[in-house]
């Protein structure tokens, strides 16, 4: 199959992403869209006519493309249309098949269309079909990658892996009409422009983080947040499930942590909740089914109130301090000279890795304002070793490159006050850093002065704002350095999923490019009208976004 040299060579007229003058020629191609393009025919179906208004969001395919794809051709005179006679094809694994499945599951509803699923062992692609084939063989695509032509015949995906199918899956998504979201039949047609797209991500890692501390959210939340994730080829779930004000994970050995330090949350004694271990299980599930790995958080050695007001003898005065409502940080933590502490850790990571498919455990770190100096470097080594010996690698707040860590470990840079010495003292140690300055890449930011929900300790942090930076942190740390991007969203100032999404979208689509789209080609300019575009489809999606002013919003 098509190796990198044939792909560049096949794709000589593609739009190159490395061209800053192919994005004139996108916007023109944009611009031209018009009711009037030509109805489009394929194979031997009847000729559809278009209905009033665009067919397409956009002449370009890449004008509703969240993120850019790396390449990317348009071709107008080839539209695919998707009938009652389309066929979804496999080829040839079980693995794209699932895939496909899936697809099917996601069109139906819409369209009302039967969409039959096959699995072929050949690569032909019959007309009037999509084909989602695991036989790219180009090694550029890695795993997560996909190469994705758009004819009158047929839909064609390739990719190395399920992942790649799945992320090529999404970007058809977002070709389609914004009304394919919904979940009762609306009349197509279901029209998407003709082309071709190659595509791969800049970074492995490209997260989301959710606080379900300062306030619980109930799994059927959590799934929500992560199918809007999923569209945008997020594939990381960072769920913080411990802190002050709330422990959010029943654990055997340590029943009273969910029991007693489970009830609170932020300005409660009597809300909270939190997962029994199926809960927490289904998350995982329902992630890995859209490629996301959930990477869970029990934060240590401070933000530990919730634990030590459960198990008084993990605090070095071996008395319980009442469950704590409010939203200071920095007061507790666990007794780093204490056996008992590691017994504790050595439990709950136990537990929790065995429930965790995902190679990472992520131990906290964070603003241990009551741990001495040197107690922490103590209680983070021992804690590496813990996680090392349940089969996982350290993840932690970038604080935890204060400790000799070893090589597989992640350092979690938030803290653009320290002008990057944490996330450097990671680096020189050979640690690999995800990106996540507060002041760009926390949606639990104000917007503007305007907003009512969010903090603003770290400025406010509009949807430009959030986008344009480049996670390379002007030049303190270099690509090879970066496992990736995240986007932590605290919850102190929220109750519900309605707000969840106010503060995640648009800013979360921002993150999710930048953790997908070559920096060279990402400019506000080109993606604030993308964005744009993705107003109806949210809207149909049921998501609370906020309208930002900054954006024109495609009504
Ligand atoms: C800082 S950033 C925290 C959290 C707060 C957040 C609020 C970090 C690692 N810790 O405990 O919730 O600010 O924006």
């Amino acid at each position: 199959m098509a190796g990198p040299l044939l792909t560049l060579a096949l794709l000589a007229g593609c739009t190159s992403r490395g061209n800053p003058p192919s994005f004139g020629e996108t916007a023109a191609a944009a611009s031209s869209a018009s009711p009037s393009t030509p109805a489009t025919t394929r194979g031997v179906s009847a000729p559809v006519e278009p209905p009033p208004g665009p067919a397409v969001a956009g002449g370009a395919i890449t004008a509703s493309l969240i993120p850019l794809p790396v390449l990317a051709s348009t071709d107008e005179s080839a539209s695919f249309t998707l009938t009652a006679a389309t066929t979804i094809v496999a080829v040839p694994s079980a693995d794209a098949r699932v895939v496909a499945d899936d697809l099917a599951a996601l069109l139906r509803p819409a369209t009302g269309f039967p969409l039959r699923v096959v699995t072929r062992s050949d690569a032909a692609a019959p007309d009037d079909s999509i084909v989602l084939r695991l036989d790219a063989g180009d090694p550029t695509l890695g795993n997560e990658g996909y190469d994705l032509t758009i004819s009158h015949a047929s839909v064609d995906i390739s990719a190395n892996a399920a992942a790649g199918l799945f992320y090529g899956v999404q970007t058809l998504r977002q070709l389609l009409p914004a009304s394919i979201e919904v979940k009762h039949l609306v009349p197509g047609p279901w029209r998407v422009v003709g082309g071709r797209i190659v595509d791969y991500p800049r970074f492995t890692y490209r997260g989301a983080m959710l606080d379900v501390t300062r306030h619980f959210f109930p799994v059927a939340d959590v799934e929500r947040y992560i199918d809007e994730l999923a569209l945008d080829k997020v594939n990381v779930l960072h769920l913080h499930l411990s802190d002050d004000q709330g422990w959010r994970l029943a654990v055997d050995g340590w029943p009273n942590l969910a029991a007693h330090g489970g009830a609170s949350e932020v300005g409660s004694r009597t809300g909270g909740g939190y997962y029994t271990k199926a809960d927490y299980t289904a998350i995982v599930r329902y992630a890995q089914a859209r490629f996301i790995t959930v990477v869970p958080e029990i934060d240590t050695p401070g933000h530990t109130n919730a634990a030590l007001s459960s198990y008084p003898e993990l605090n070095c005065n071996g008395i319980a301090p009442p469950l704590y409502i409010g939203e200071q940080v920095g007061f507790s933590s666990l007794c780093v000279g204490k056996a008992v502490t590691y017994k504790f850790l050595d439990d709950v990571v136990s537990e929790l890795a065995a429930l965790t498919p995902g190679p990472y455990i992520h131990l906290g770190g964070d603003e241990a304002h009551s741990t001495p100096a040197s107690d922490y470097v103590t209680y983070v080594q021992k804690a590496a070793q813990i996680v090392a010996a349940h089969g996982k690698q350290l993840m932690g707040w970038a604080e935890i490159s204060a400790a000799k860590l070893s090589p597989g470990s992640v350092a979690e840079y938030w803290n653009f006050n320290d002008r990057g010495v944490s996330e450097q003292a990671a680096v020189a140690q050979g640690v690999k850093v995800v990106a996540a300055p507060a002041n760009h890449a926390y949606l639990d930011q104000k917007y503007n002065n305007l907003t009512t929900l969010g903090l603003n300790w770290a400025g406010y942090n509009s949807v430009e704002n959030a986008y344009a930076w480049d996670p390379l942190d002007g030049g303190r740390v270099s690509e090879g350095n970066l496992l990736g991007v995240e986007a932590p969203l605290w919850s102190e100032t929220l109750r519900t999923l309605a707000d969840i999404q106010y503060m995640a979208w648009p800013r979360m689509a921002g993150i999710a490019e930048i953790g997908w789209t070559p920096q060279s080609e990402r400019s506000w300019a080109t993606y604030a009208p993308r964005l744009a575009a993705q107003a109806p489809r949210w809207t149909e999606m049921g998501v609370n976004f906020y309208r930002s002013p900054q954006v024109a919003w495609v009504s």
